[in-house]
């Protein structure tokens, strides 16, 4: 099966921390008009939806719902430290919005037990029509899972594979081996090319959203066999990212969106407004990796 790549979709906001429909629209476009993109990941970590009212993070999943159309495929992400929200969410991504399949993030903060943790998935999906891919996070949401423990979630039949947002690649590694059947999506952007060698089955990234045309190149390069290409051009990747994290990654995405034409509003409090370093700073990026 082909991998695919998804864009971790950003949520356009405007200087009042409202939302910028037309923004977050003309991002959707820009990865299917221009990307190709095999699909979308809404309202993750990139999509800021963990600073979004439930309210919000409904609005985001009708209007990029909408948008798409049958463009490319649409994960949403309901995930809530709040289970009864994380539920309402579920139930109107896919009852009232109509997507095919949900992810959540494992739930943070407070130290849960793996009980309480199968617990709030298994209540997500409870009389839901749907299939969910776990959103696996450690270094931002302190939950590490086992491979024992993935697969105990995996007992409930409609979740169907990892958002695997980590560089344990011993711990990718024995999840591939375990459970060959089940889709892994990697997170880590910059460390792409040592999990295709693991077998993951795509990619979810914020850096995609501008990168794609490369991480496709990268992906058939390794798929070819041309493991030198795949490098060179990870290599690249990498430089890009880096520069990238060092003018400050989401909002600066957005001002690579800008540099590309497309109206991407900005971040939302308490994340960075662009400064005129940080716009200078882009405009370099999008010139160095982009022309
Ligand atoms: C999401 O939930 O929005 C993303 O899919 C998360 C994704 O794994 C990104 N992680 C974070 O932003 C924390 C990566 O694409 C990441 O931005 C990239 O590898 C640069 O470090």
């Amino acid at each position: 099966m082909a991998k695919k790549l998804y864009s971790a979709l950003m949520t356009a906001f405007n200087e009042d921390g409202t939302m910028n429909d037309a923004g977050t629209r003309a991002m959707v476009r820009y990865n299917i008009d221009v990307n190709h993109i095999d699909g979308l990941y809404i309202g993750g970590s990139t999509g800021e939806a963990f600073m979004m009212s439930v309210a919000e993070r409904k609005h985001l999943f009708k209007i990029a719902f909408e948008e798409a159309g049958d463009g490319c495929d649409l994960i949403a992400q309901v995930g809530a430290i709040n289970l009864t929200e994380a539920k309402e969410l579920a139930d109107y991504a896919v009852n009232t919005v109509g997507y095919k399949t949900i992810s959540a993030v494992t739930p943070f903060y407070y130290p849960f037990t793996f009980d309480q943790i199968k617990d709030y998935y298994d209540s997500i999906l409870d009389g839901l029509d749907t299939q969910l891919l776990i959103y696996s996070l450690p270094a931002l949401t302190g939950v590490s899972l086992s491979a024992e423990q993935f697969g105990k979630l995996f007992e409930n039949p409609k979740i169907i594979g990892i958002k695997f947002t980590n560089a344990d690649f011993l711990l990718l590694e024995r999840v591939r081996k375990a459970f060959p059947d089940k889709l892994i999506y990697f997170g880590s952007d910059e460390m792409l090319l040592s999990a295709l060698v693991l077998g993951v089955d795509g990619a979810i990234g914020s850096t995609f959203n501008l990168n794609a045309k490369r991480t496709y190149d990268e992906i058939a390069a390794f798929e070819a066999g041309d493991n030198a290409k795949a490098l060179e051009l990870q290599h690249i990747s990498n430089d890009y990212i880096m520069d990238v994290i060092d003018n400050d990654l989401y909002p600066t995405i957005k001002l690579l969106f800008h540099e590309a034409g497309v109206d991407a509003g900005i971040c939302k409090k308490p994340m960075n407004a662009p400064t005129p370093e940080m716009k200078a700073g882009a405009a370099k990026i999008y010139a160095k990796y982009f022309n």
